[in-house]
């Protein structure tokens, strides 16, 4: 009887506890939600490229300009001889063939100016190597680890934020979400700023593509390798592993979520409490061979 009764104030007393424990619950919950539709991110039967959303890019889209104009005009003179000469020098038109084997003013133009055209091309390009190689005074840094198959972020200067992020299997995707690359925990950072991303990997060579903030690079086991990027606007940014690294190569999509700073420092404060335990890669991932991971998060 007495158990029962210490049972009934126990019961009593649930709503009061449930009352002071929502405020630590709603705590704990994600400061940042990503939207349902991603800001970029392939479409089927895209032609060009994805709409830039980073100084990188458009940097990247102005040298492609650049460049296209020159091929077209080399392309378009190349063409323009070819006709001249199947239609004016060819055995009908022209039966006694010219003995000509050496023009000395001729050689030289057809060497010099191939040469002053890859200089004009050099010039902008190393401008472009050196431009996203790395950024003069970053908000931030994240360290991105490739994995057979998954991506693991860390934030260095930020205390102990260290997750994996995996991708979604098929049948978990919510509506919108598109299959193959949307990832279990997205790389949050602020909008506006500029971000350093150092790449590395514990096994074989991966590749950090996001294609619309023009980031690309290798992440090679026992080196660090750097670059930088600057997302224009709040939004989900998708890209993919884009090295082939294994079986499972196709299935390390890469979900970048740009969000105001004033939510970032919320997510930040939110990050450190749910990722301060980050497990150690889980071995068990990488016999999925064929399979799709699991997301242990
Ligand atoms: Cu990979």
């Amino acid at each position: 009887m007495i158990v029962l009764k210490r049972f009934t104030g126990a019961l009593r007393l649930l709503p009061l506890t449930l009352l002071l424990a929502g405020p630590a619950l709603a705590q704990s919950a994600d400061p940042v939600h990503e939207p349902a539709v991603p800001t970029a991110a392939p479409h089927p039967w895209e032609l060009l490229m994805q709409t830039p959303e980073s100084p990188v890019q458009h940097a990247i889209e102005n040298l492609h300009n650049f460049v296209l104009i020159i091929i077209l005009a080399i392309t378009a003179l190349v063409g323009v001889l070819l006709v001249v000469v199947l239609t004016r020098f060819n055995a009908k038109r022209h039966p006694v063939p010219s003995r000509t084997s050496h023009n000395t003013p001729l050689e030289v133009a057809w060497t010099l100016i191939p040469a002053l055209i890859l200089v004009v091309i050099a010039i902008p390009s190393f401008k472009l190597v050196f431009y996203e190689d790395h950024a003069s005074h970053p908000a931030l840094t994240v360290q991105v680890t490739g994995h057979q198959w998954y991506w693991e972020y860390s934030y260095p200067g930020e205390g102990k934020i260290d997750f994996s992020s995996y991708i979604v299997p098929s049948k978990d995707l919510k509506p919108g979400q598109r299959r193959l690359l949307t990832a279990s925990a997205p790389m949050v950072v602020p909008a506006g700023e500029d971000i350093q991303v150092l790449t590395t990997s514990s096994d074989v060579i991966h590749s950090f593509f996001v294609p619309s903030l023009g980031l690309q690079r290798y992440a090679i086991p026992g080196r660090t390798i750097r670059t930088w990027f600057r997302a224009d606007k709040p939004g989900l940014y998708v890209g993919e592993c884009n090295q082939i690294c294994g079986t499972n190569h196709s299935r390390m999509p890469i979900n970048i979520l740009a969000v105001t700073p004033k939510q970032f420092q919320a997510w930040v404060v939110y990050a450190k409490k749910q990722y301060a335990d980050n497990a150690p890669v889980p071995t068990n991932l990488t016999a999925s061979a064929g399979g799709v991971p699991a997301p242990v998060r």
